[in-house]
């Protein structure tokens, strides 16, 4: 009797220790599992701050400065160019490390840099082969993909892209793509001149691999956009997945893509893009909740989602991303609709724009851009471009090529870009888009004002709705600066307006919902100052629909009251200022009848070539 008591007090405590030790096990995965989500990096210190702050995407892309300097060329000799440094050394850059030279190697790998704008010498000896960690969220690892997906060509083009690079990009989809999944790789050169991207070379390396891989080389140089015609062309498999030449693709990359592409044949698929460092060639994980966008330029950039939307994704962890733009270099659309969509505009050149113009297709015309969170695919990012432009000008090739998107599917808006650019209006005679119009004619699509009310919903370009222009007061003028040594933008006022009415760093959007926003998806906003003593400083944050971006504005007394704090916006006080100084916005107890207080908004006209 006694016995049975205790034996089962015995089982009923290990019952409730189990369950401890259940509820235990599943409290620390559910932290794993959101951690990445929950916990973005930053340097967060104040609380105030952090409730307010977004993690901060320095990577920039898209945003060459013209060609390189020729001094920045000037030592390389053509055997320096043509040489194939490849040769792997012990354990370098394994497991996605980054690789630490001596000084010795620095000063060497310095000398090689320009050749690529990225680290050739540590490239050069790490394994093409390398090793990667598996940086998936566990939530991904769970997903059990259809037994019958799609099958893709992968489409690499390049112009003299380092051996090493090139040959680990296609090593990486050869080693980590289910093999019934994978057509061929297309490689397509660009008329290169390097001696180890010729046959005799790198077709020889090719053919020892165990999936096809089939070398085109164009006759003369066409830039990446109709090479990747070129390369379409020949594609057997029922999707394209187009590829940078210097990726690596981790495991698990390709099912995401191909399977979502089942679902939907009209998704056009984007991985997450990690960091593969210019210098150390470490792999870095990507930061999630960002999505693609533009500014007033046309250059691609990494916007926060909107809040509602990243809420929405922490729920929903391995759920596709609507994107309103991809970055251009690494995404999977089916074959035939890529066909039918029109391809690319095969009247860019070079470099540049292509990206934008079919994200604005997809979408106008009924398809989506979407980023798939359980697709990671590392990318070099450099700060400056290893291109030559040949013929003309980067500058001019970029406008050319942007000019021809903002023509065919930006309606209105278009004039608002050659405000920005007004190069691009010069060239605008010279550009023939007309069978691109027909296109979007064809293809029934919407026009750019429903694309912005649809997709980029937190876009920052001026709306009929929108009050736009300048913003100034007791003499000055409301601008904002890049921070000199950093990429911080921050608030300030000038003394005089510029004289060009189309200066952007002086551009206001007065939106009908209350917020001050400029470019680059920015609001005037307005927070505590450290010392908590009932300061508030005017700052440039990035929007997110926060309470501290919201102001009221009566017109009457010109006034600009913010929400949060009561306080008003201000010009500071600037006494014998000189003609340059710039001073920040200030945040005063609103008073009637205070100058300093008194705003005006000058419009300016952003839809007509004038
Ligand atoms: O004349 C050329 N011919 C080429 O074949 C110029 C370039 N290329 C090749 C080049 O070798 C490379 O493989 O085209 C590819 C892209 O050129 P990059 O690597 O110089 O471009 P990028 O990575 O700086 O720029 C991004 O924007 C481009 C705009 O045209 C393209 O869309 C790139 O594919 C795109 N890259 C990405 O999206 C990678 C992720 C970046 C992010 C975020
Ligand atoms: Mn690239």
């Amino acid at each position: 009797m006694h016995r049975v008591v205790r034996r089962r007090r015995s089982l009923a405590y290990l019952i409730v220790c189990l369950g401890f030790f259940a509820t235990w096990c599943s409290l620390t995965l559910l932290i794993l599992y959101l951690q990445d989500s929950l916990f973005p990096p930053g340097n967060f210190q104040h609380k105030f701050e952090r409730q307010y702050d977004r993690p901060n995407f320095q990577v920039v892309v898209g945003h060459y400065n013209g060609n390189l300097p020729e001094e920045k060329k000037r030592n390389l000799t053509v055997e320096e160019l043509n040489a194939n440094g490849y040769e792997p050394r012990e354990s370098w850059g394994e497991g996605g490390d980054g690789v630490q030279l001596s000084d010795a190697e620095q000063t060497k790998a310095n000398e090689l840099f320009p050749i690529n704008q990225f680290n050739i010498y540590v490239s050069d000896g790490i394994s093409v082969n390398r090793r990667l960690p598996d940086v998936r969220k566990l939530a991904c690892h769970n997903i059990s993909y259809p037994a019958l997906l799609p099958t893709t060509s992968v489409i690499i083009v390049y112009h003299n892209e380092a051996f090493s690079t090139l040959v680990r990009t296609v090593m990486s989809v050869v080693n980590r793509s289910p093999r019934h999944l994978l057509s061929e790789v297309i490689l397509v050169d660009d008329f290169s001149d390097r001696e180890f991207l010729k046959r005799p070379v790198l077709d020889a390396v090719l053919k020892k691999l165990p999936v096809y891989v089939k070398v085109i080389r164009a006759k003369e140089r066409v830039g990446l956009i109709r090479a990747r015609l070129m390369g379409a062309q020949e594609a057997s498999g029922d999707v394209l997945t187009f590829l940078d030449s210097h990726c690596e693709c981790t495991i698990g990359w390709l099912e995401p893509l191909l399977a979502r592409i089942k679902e939907n044949r009209k998704a056009v698929v984007c991985p997450i893009i990690d960091i593969i460092n210019d210098h150390t060639f470490q792999y870095q994980k990507g930061i999630e909740l960002f999505r693609g966008g533009f500014n007033w330029n046309l250059q691609f950039r990494w916007y926060s989602m909107p809040t509602a939307m990243a809420k929405n994704h922490l729920v929903h962890l391995t759920k596709p991303i609507e994107s309103p733009t991809m970055a251009g270099g690494l995404f999977s659309i089916d074959r035939r609709y890529f066909e039918e969509l029109g391809e690319y505009d095969s009247g860019m050149n070079i470099w540049g724009g292509e990206n934008l113009e079919i994200s604005f297709r997809i979408w106008q015309c009924g398809g989506r851009v979407e980023i798939l969170p359980c697709s990671h695919v590392g990318h070099i990012f450099r700060k400056s471009s290893p291109h030559d432009f040949p013929g003309k000008s980067s500058g001019k090739i970029l406008n050319g090529n942007l000019l021809r998107a903002a023509e065919v599917w930006m309606d209105d808006w278009k004039y608002f870009f050659y405000k920005i650019a007004p190069q691009a209006l010069h060239m605008r005679r010279s550009e023939d888009v007309s069978e691109r119009v027909e296109l979007r004619k064809k293809l029934v699509c919407k026009d750019f004002g429903w694309y912005l009310q649809n997709v980029f919903v937190d876009h920052f370009l001026p709306t009929p709705v929108d009050r736009f222009g300048r913003v100034t007061a007791a003499g000055v003028c409301l601008s904002w600066q890049i921070a000199t040594g950093s990429s911080i933008r921050q608030p300030t006022t000038a003394v005089n307006c510029s004289e060009a009415a189309f200066t952007k760093t002086q551009l206001w959007l007065w939106t009908a919902d209350g917020r001050i926003r400029t470019d680059e998806h920015l609001c005037l906003s307005a927070t505590p100052t450290l010392q908590a003593d009932g300061a508030w400083t005017v700052q440039l944050k990035e929007c997110a629909g926060f309470d501290i971006e919201y102001w009221r504005f009566s017109p009457k007394i010109g006034r600009f009251e913010h929400q949060k704090s009561g306080l008003c916006l201000a010009a500071p006080e600037l006494l014998n200022a000189s003609k340059d100084e710039l001073k920040p916005p200030e945040m005063s107890s609103c008073r009637s009848r205070e100058t300093t207080q008194k705003w005006t908004l000058n419009e300016v006209e952003w839809r007509s070539t004038e």
